[in-house]
Order: structure tokens, then C-alpha cells, then sequence
């Protein structure tokens, strides 16, 4: 391990902005837009220069720092420990290539006891010089940054008028090392380690182990985004499968062209895969910064916000959770299968926002143990990040103790509790205009729509979600429109905070049928009714002039 002092001619750079910076307000997770747009000069430091202001404890704290591995990674470590080192933070944790998942990071804030993480990531979203880039800002409890935070730093943003940075040669992240620059050291570690050890302790990797070694292969896509090293690491290491069980493993910076978004259109590969062959029995996919799932078993693919409740359902059969978990909570666009589930636990079940940072305070004040959303995220009190690899590993653990296929399991789940038939359909590339006026129309129209007829049932309730934190009483208003018909479907409209191309909008469809139901209808069938009774309603086909949504799942 090199240890080096790194030159002292570490020059102060005050540098003046022509223009006070000013930008869109950081959303559902840290700044993300183009990468072009973050190439614009002193674009990137005037966003870093607002965090450092404002995230307390900067000076003489401890700061994560890493990214998945996209263009644009290496240059903004490098900026962000120069200007981390000008501002006097005691130690700075990256690691070598900058290779460090959003969970992994999580875990390293709390175990370092860090003021908070950089995580440099654009998450789902593509990558290259022609694709996305972003910043996530994590806090002290190691998960994405609450409001009031990212409120501060935009705040700060339309005041800047310099920022601070040192000149000093480069930290090289080829190996582990450290160094130090005035009076800021810096640690460049392995960013697998500390994770993989973290998976051993929950689960039994020896149980899963034995169960894959008997005919059970299994097939992962890490869509050449940041996932692939862990997933090597833990699959094809500790876990024996064969080699290549790892599908583009090797971080890009352009992802390999792939779209790292775990879902039916984007690793479109792994779900063929499964879906139309017959050899895999299990397969899975994570996105570009891993906190992102998908689980697909032979001819099956798990929604998940079953996911969700399956792993609720069976959470024992890990050692982390064999004593049952005090609680669960989904965002409120995912589907009730797991407040179902929850039910019969005897177990609080909480709807929240849209977004990790929500589940934050439920975690840290320790009413929740398992947590999830519709957008392929579910996670647990481990860290205080959704954790793609772990959901796989959960996943795995469970069948390893059941013996048997997906499918089996998922059919045992719904006729035990029934069946949510769910889905997402995503209108992408809207003109931003276009999707807000069609949204305020919707708003404005709901309170009319109440005790109407809407598909073949009638308007329970129609409103705009509100959330009161249970814990700390703030209110966040404005959530999504939600029409809840009184046979216990609903329908939910969003705008997306993430995408960086006009809007996206969102319409979430649920239809509950009871456990002796059809339970083995095409989703896309059973929700025939809901989906033309809320084109018709809003008017997405006309307005947007689109014949069908970007993405189904
Ligand atoms: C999407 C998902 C949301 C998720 C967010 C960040 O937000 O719907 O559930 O928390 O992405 O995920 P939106 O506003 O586009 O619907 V990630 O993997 O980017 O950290
Ligand atoms: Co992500």
C-alpha cells in the first residue's frame, strides 16, 4: 500500500464566477443531468462548493466519496478531494477506481461514522459523453440527503460567487493508498470489502451455496455498470457459481452502451434469458449504482412490489431477520401487497413518498426493518439505501431454504394472500409543458370525479398524497394524484423527478383479487379496464399524442 505526502505546493485557487450559479433544485436523489451540461465550466465545483458549505461538520469530518464507474467518475473524485482538502475536512474515503456502489456507500458513512457521502451516480439513467450524469449527497445516517438539505444547497447555489479548491497533483485510485494534502488525509480502499462482508453476516451463504451447486444456475446482469465487481466477488467467488454466472461484469464508462435500468425494456438480455429459455432457473439485475433489482425466475417475472412482500413474508429465513421484522414500509405507488402480508404478521406497515430518503427516519428510529418501492428498490435496516445485490442474495436465501422455483414460490404467495395485479407504464420525452398541463388538469378534476363511476366501480377518493412523518411530524404535501375506486383498485399519476429529457410521466395501476380468484391472468390483461378508464380520463394518448407508454412493467 503506497503512503505519500502529496507536493505541498497546494496553492489556493479562489476562483470568481462569471455567473452566480443557479440551476434546478437537486430531486428524488442528488442533481442529475446531462453529461455535457455538467461539463459546462465551473458547472460541477459551484454544486460541490454549495454542499461543502452546507453539509455540516465539513471541517475536521470524515467524508465517503465514489461513484459507479461512468463517465465523468474519475475527474469529479478528483475535483471533489481537491475541493474537499480546501475546505479542511479531516479524511476523505474513496476507493480505487472509484468503484463504490450507493449501499456500499451507505454502509461506509455509518461505519465510519462519516458526516455524509458524494456518490457520484446517475443511477438508472445512461452514461458516456453523450448520456447522464449526477451527484447524490448522502447525510450522516448514510442515506440520500433529506429535504431540507438539498433545500440548503440550492439555496446556496443562486449565491455563490467563488469557490475554493487546491492545486495539487492527482490521487492515483489504481490501488489502495494513502495521502495526504495539507491537512486533509486521504484513504483510497478496496470499495468491495467492507460489503461483502457485511452480505456474510445476514445471510448463510454456505445454505445458498449448496442449493446453487445442485443444478440451480442462476444468471446475473450487471449491465457493465457498478454491481459487476461485488457480483463476481460474491456470486462467483464465495458462492461457486460458474465463471461467466456474472454477465458484463466489468464496469464501463459508457455502461457498454447498455441502458443500466433493471427492468423489461432496458436488460432486455437477462429477461429473454429467462423469460424465453429454459436453462436458467434464477436471474437477476442491478442498475448503474446498484440499488436497483430485478428478479426473474424461469417463465416468471417478480413485480416488485411482490417482491416486496415475498421477502416480508419469508424474511425469517435469513439469519439477519430469523427473529422477525418490527415493521415494513413501501412508497405510495406500490402496490398493498405487502400491507397484506404485514396483516397477518401483526406487523406495522407504512406508506410514505415516493423516495429513499422518506424511509430514513423509520429506519433510524427503528419501527421498520424491510422497505421497498414499485421503481425496482428494496432494502432493509442494514444500510439506509435500497441494495440491489442484497434483495438478489435475500432472494436466494429464500429459495435455498424452500427448495424451489420462483414461480412455485409466487404462486404460493398469492394463493395464500391473493394476488395485486400490478403495473407501471412510463410516458417518456414528454415536452415538460405538455405533461405538466395534463397533470394540473387531472389535479384540478378530482375532487368532481369522487363517487362517479371509473372503469366498472365507482371513486372512493381522489386526492394528491400528503405525508406526515411519523417521526418527526413534517409534512410533505403534493405526492401524486391517487383515484381509489371502492373495490380496492387504484389508480396513481406521477411526473418523474429524475429523468433529464422534458418529463415522464408515470400512471401506477393496481387491481387486487383474492386469493380464490384468477390468480394466473397477464397483468397487462387483468388491468385492461383501469388502463383505458385513465387514458380516457386523462387524456394521455390525446395530449401526448402517444400510442402506447415508453416502458410497461
Ligand atoms: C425514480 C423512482 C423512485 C426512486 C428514484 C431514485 O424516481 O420512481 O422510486 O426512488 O427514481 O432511484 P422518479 O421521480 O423518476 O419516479 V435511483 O435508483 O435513481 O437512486
Ligand atoms: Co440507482
Amino acid at each position: 500500500m503506497s503512503s505519500k505526502e502529496l507536493s505541498s505546493e497546494h496553492k489556493l485557487v479562489r476562483v470568481c464566477l462569471d455567473n452566480p450559479f443557479t440551476d434546478q433544485k437537486p430531486g428524488t436523489s442528488g442533481l442529475r443531468k446531462s453529461t455535457k451540461h455538467f461539463q459546462q465550466s465551473n458547472y460541477l465545483e459551484s454544486f460541490v462548493e454549495a454542499i461543502l458549505q452546507t453539509l455540516p461538520g465539513i471541517e475536521g469530518g470524515v467524508l465517503v466519496l465514489g461513484g459507479d464507474g461512468r463517465f465523468g467518475n474519475k475527474h469529479g473524485i478528483d475535483v471533489i478531494i481537491r475541493m474537499a482538502a480546501a475546505h479542511r475536512v479531516k479524511k476523505i474515503i474513496t476507493t480505487v477506481d472509484g468503484i463504490l456502489s450507493t449501499p456500499a456507500a451507505s454502509h461506509l458513512i455509518r461505519t465510519e461514522k462519516a458526516v455524509g457521502g458524494i456518490i457520484l451516480s446517475a443511477s438508472h439513467n445512461s452514461g458516456g459523453p453523450d448520456g447522464d450524469f449526477g451527484v447524490k449527497i448522502n447525510g450522516p445516517n448514510g442515506g440520500p440527503a433529506a429535504e431540507s438539505l438539498t433545500d440548503a444547497i440550492y439555496a446556496k447555489t443562486t449565491k455563490l460567487d467563488q469557490y475554493l479548491i487546491l492545486n495539487n497533483e492527482s490521487i492515483p485510485l489504481d490501488n489502495p493508498g494513502t495521502y495526504s494534502i495539507s491537512t486533509t488525509n486521504i484513504e483510497v480502499i478496496n470499495g468491495i470489502d467492507a460489503y461483502v462482508e457485511l452480505m456474510q453476516k445476514i445471510f448463510d451463504l454456505d445454505q445458498i451455496r449448496d442449493f446453487l451447486s445442485n443444478d440451480f444456475l442462476m444468471a446475473f446482469d450487471a449491465l457493465n455498470a457498478v454491481t459487476g465487481p461485488y457480483a463476481i466477488r460474491l456470486f462467483e467467488g464465495l458462492l461457486g457459481t460458474p465463471s461467466g454466472t456474472v454477465r458484463n461484469g466489468v464496469p464501463l464508462e459508457d455502461f457498454g452502451g447498455c441502458h443500466p435500468d433493471p427492468n423489461l425494456t432496458y436488460a432486455k438480455d437477462i429477461a429473454s434469458l429467462l423469460l424465453e429459455g429454459q436453462d436458467y432457473a434464477f436471474g437477476a439485475a442491478c442498475d448503474g449504482d446498484g440499488d436497483r433489482n430485478m428478479i426473474l425466475g424461469r417463465k416468471c417475472f417478480v413485480n416488485p412490489s411482490d417482491s416486496l412482500a415475498l421477502l416480508t413474508a419469508n424474511a425469517t429465513c435469513a439469519p439477519a431477520y430469523s427473529n422477525g421484522l418490527v415493521g415494513v414500509a413501501r412508497s405510495m405507488p406500490t402496490s398493498s401487497a405487502v400491507d397484506v402480508v404485514a396483516k397477518a404478521l401483526g406487523i406495522d406497515c407504512f406508506e410514505t413518498p415516493t423516495g429513499w430518503k422518506f424511509f430514513g427516519n423509520l429506519l433510524d428510529s427503528g419501527q421498520i426493518t424491510l422497505c421497498g418501492e414499485e421503481s425496482f428498490g428494496t432494502g432493509s435496516n442494514h444500510v439506509r439505501e435500497k441494495d440491489g445485490i442484497w434483495a438478489v442474495l435475500f432472494w436466494l436465501q429464500i429459495l435455498a431454504r424452500k427448495k424451489c422455483s420462483v414461480q412455485t414460490l409466487m404462486n404460493q404467495h398469492w394463493s395464500r394472500f391473493g394476488r395485486h395485479y400490478y403495473s407501471r407504464h412510463d410516458y417518456e420525452s414528454i415536452a415538460s409543458e405538455k405533461a405538466q398541463d395534463l397533470y394540473t388538469r387531472v389535479e384540478s378534476l378530482l375532487p368532481s370525479i369522487i363517487g362517479s363511476s371509473f372503469a366498472s366501480n365507482k371513486v372512493a377518493a381522489a386526492d394528491n398524497f400528503t405525508y406526515n412523518d411519523p417521526v418527526d411530524g413534517s409534512i410533505t404535501n403534493r405526492q401524486g394524484l391517487r383515484i381509489l375506486l371502492d373495490d380496492g383498485s387504484r389508480v396513481v399519476l406521477r411526473l418523474s423527478g429524475t429523468g433529464t429529457q422534458g418529463a415522464t410521466l408515470r400512471v401506477y395501476l393496481e387491481r387486487y383479487i383474492s386469493s380464490n380468484g384468477n390468480l394466473t391472468q397477464d397483468p397487462q390483461k387483468a388491468l385492461a379496464e383501469l388502463i383505458q378508464a385513465i387514458d380516457s380520463f386523462a387524456e394521455i394518448t390525446k395530449r401526448t399524442g402517444m400510442k402506447r407508454p415508453t416502458v410497461i412493467t
